[in-house]
C-alpha cells in the first residue's frame, strides 16, 4: 500500500488523481501545509524540500518527492498513463515538465501576489499574469490539435496540467474567453470519475468546519 503525502492543492490533487485513474491502493497522509506539518523532520525524511505531494512506496523502499517524479513512478508501477518508450512518451513527458517548470510555478505565484500577499504589488501580478495567459494560450494551442495533451489518449500530462489550469479558471478567476479548447478539455477531463473522487477529497475532520 502506497503512503501518498498530500494536500487540498493544485499540486495535492495530481497526485490523488493519479492514484484515482491508475486504481493502486494508497494510503492519504494529510500534510496541512497552512499549519507547517511539511516542515516537520518525520515529514522531511519524505520531502528534503518540504512541499506535498511525495509518496513513499514500502513494497519498492522508493520514496519520491516533487510531482513530476511522483506521476511518473505512479504510471511506472501501474504500466498505465506514459508509453514506455518511443516519440508519444516523450510527448507526455514534454506537457509534464510544461506544468511543472511553468504552469505549476507561474499560476502558483500569481495566486500569491494576487490573492494571499497583504500588500499589492501591481507589477508582479501584471508580470505573471501575462505569463500564465501566454502559458494557457500555448495549452489551448495544443488542445486545438490533438484531443489530449500527449495526443489521441489520457495521460499523466493531462493529470499533471488539469489542476492548475482549472486553478486558473476558478480560483484565479482568469478569463478562459481566449481559450475553447482548453475549456472543452478542462470540461471533459473534470467529469471523469477518478477526478470528481480525487477533487471531493478532504481531510479527516474538515467536513465539520
Ligand atoms: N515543484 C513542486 C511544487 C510543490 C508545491 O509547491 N507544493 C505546495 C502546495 S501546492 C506546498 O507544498 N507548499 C508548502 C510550502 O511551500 O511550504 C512539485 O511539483 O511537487
Amino acid at each position: 500500500m502506497i503512503d501518498a503525502y498530500v494536500w487540498t492543492t493544485p499540486n495535492g490533487f495530481k497526485a490523488l488523481i493519479a492514484l484515482e485513474e491508475l486504481a493502486l491502493p494508497y494510503r492519504a497522509h494529510w500534510i496541512d501545509i497552512s499549519k507547517g506539518d511539511q516542515r516537520t523532520p518525520e515529514y522531511i525524511e519524505v520531502n528534503p524540500n518540504s512541499k506535498i505531494p511525495a509518496l513513499f512506496d514500502p513494497d519498492t523502499h522508493t520514496r519520491v518527492f516533487e510531482s513530476g517524479a511522483v506521476l511518473t513512478y505512479l504510471a511506472e508501477k501501474a504500466g498505465k498513463l506514459l508509453p514506455a518508450s518511443g516519440p508519444n512518451r516523450y510527448e507526455v513527458l514534454a506537457w509534464m515538465y510544461f506544468n511543472v517548470g511553468g504552469t505549476g510555478p507561474i499560476l502558483g505565484q500569481l495566486g500569491f501576489f494576487a490573492k494571499f500577499a497583504k500588500e499589492k504589488n501591481p507589477m508582479a501580478i501584471d508580470r505573471f499574469t501575462t505569463e500564465a495567459q501566454r502559458l494557457l494560450k500555448v495549452l489551448d494551442g495544443r488542445l486545438g490539435e490533438a484531443a489530449y495533451l500527449g495526443g489521441a489518449d489520457f495521460s499523466l500530462a493531462d493529470i499533471i496540467n488539469y489542476t492548475w489550469a482549472n486553478a486558473g479558471r476558478t480560483f484565479l478567476g482568469l478569463d478562459m474567453a481566449p481559450y475553447p479548447h482548453l475549456v472543452r478539455w478542462l470540461d471533459e477531463l473534470g467529469k471523469r470519475p477518478a477526478f470528481v473522487k480525487a477533487l471531493a477529497m478532504k481531510p479527516p475532520g474538515a467536513e465539520a468546519k
